[in-house]
């Protein structure tokens, strides 16, 4: 006999095993509540952040985009001078808008390697996948869709040659300065000596000019933090009240620590789902994101904590970003 078992009725309440909500429950009841700036990007945060490389005050898209088609002759050169022959791996390829600079000068100067975009999502891959060729006709490309280390480990089971691994955009800076380090240590794991990595570091500078780029006249970096609000009023039934927070970035010279945060206007209750309960104070804040800022020094630091050597550093023309070649 087979017995067909009763589909369950839809049900306001997530499992425990959705990591979105345990990640956004166990956020907001911490002592300091926060949200893990990864799910700022679904659908509309992509097209958001799309939006605020296109800021005038965001200057750090422009910054490195300026390094990369001014100076990708150089970057080719040193790869080639410090690796000999390699695969380029990029995590969190996105449309490799400024990579392609780089993938278009290693294609004129017939080196010979493949090109390993990693990402997250499944529809960048594709559409890498679709696009790329078109653009680069002899370029070898296979995509890889998953998380950084999962996919690292795959291509190393695949593939002996050495790497190039590209993390561009600063995304470093979303890690706090622990947890950047710990980041670079496990990258490290994945490598061989020799190996190099070239990543994007946004520099210290006036302070001003580095809240504004995340604090835009037109509030789109705002909408960018109230939309995650909206996902989790969306998919995870609860009914955070918008008009009830302000965006509130900040910026520490001191440390480099450049943070956002949505202020509480008033003493509150959220829901989420039927379970959950969250109660904000007056004034409270809920921690968005970090976009740590560096010095060359921090950064030079930073790669001999964790296993690299800076071999070379690519600025733009008004030294705002550098992109860092570091050796294993
Ligand atoms: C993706 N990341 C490098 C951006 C940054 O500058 O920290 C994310 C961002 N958040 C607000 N504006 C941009």
């Amino acid at each position: 006999m087979t017995v067909i078992p009763t589909l369950p009725a839809p049900c306001k309440r997530k499992p425990a095993t959705d990591s979105f909500y345990n990640d956004v429950v166990q956020g907001l009841s911490a002592p300091q509540k926060h949200l893990d700036p990864k799910y700022f990007y679904d659908a509309a945060g992509d097209a958001l952040f799309q939006q605020i490389m296109q800021c005038h005050e965001y200057y750090l898209t422009g910054c490195e985009m300026e390094i990369l088609t001014s100076q990708s002759p150089q970057i080719a050169q040193a790869l080639q001078k410090y690796a000999g022959a390699f695969d380029l791996v990029e995590l969190g390829a996105g449309d490799a808008t400024k990579s392609i600079h780089l993938l278009r000068e290693l294609l004129d100067n017939a080196v010979d390697y493949t090109y390993f975009p990693i990402d997250i999502s499944a529809n960048v891959i594709k559409q890498l996948e679709k696009e790329l060729p078109a653009k680069l006709p002899h370029l070898q490309l296979h995509g890889l869709n998953g998380e950084y280390f999962h996919m690292l480990q795959q291509l190393n089971e695949y593939s002996t040659r050495k790497k190039v691994l590209l993390f561009m955009g600063a995304n470093i800076g979303n890690f706090n300065t622990a947890a950047a380090r710990s980041f670079c240590q496990q990258l490290r794991q994945y490598l061989q000596p020799g190996d190099l990595l070239l990543t994007g570091f946004d520099l210290k500078k006036h302070p001003q000019i580095i809240l504004n780029a995340y604090n835009d006249a037109t509030g789109i970096t705002r909408a960018f933090n109230f939309n995650l609000l909206h996902r989790i009023n969306r998919e995870l039934h609860a009914d955070f009240d918008i008009t009830k927070f302000e965006h509130f970035p900040t910026y520490d010279p001191s440390t480099g620590a450049c943070k956002s945060y949505l202020i509480s206007l008033e003493k509150q209750l959220v829901h989420i789902g039927e379970d959950v309960t969250v109660s904000f104070a007056e004034n409270e804040a809920l921690y968005m994101e970090i976009s740590q800022k560096y010095t060359l020094e921090e950064t030079d630091q930073l790669a001999a904590q964790t296993g690299f050597k800076p071999v070379s550093s690519f600025f733009d023309s008004k030294k705002w970003f550098v992109d860092c070649l570091w050796q294993c």
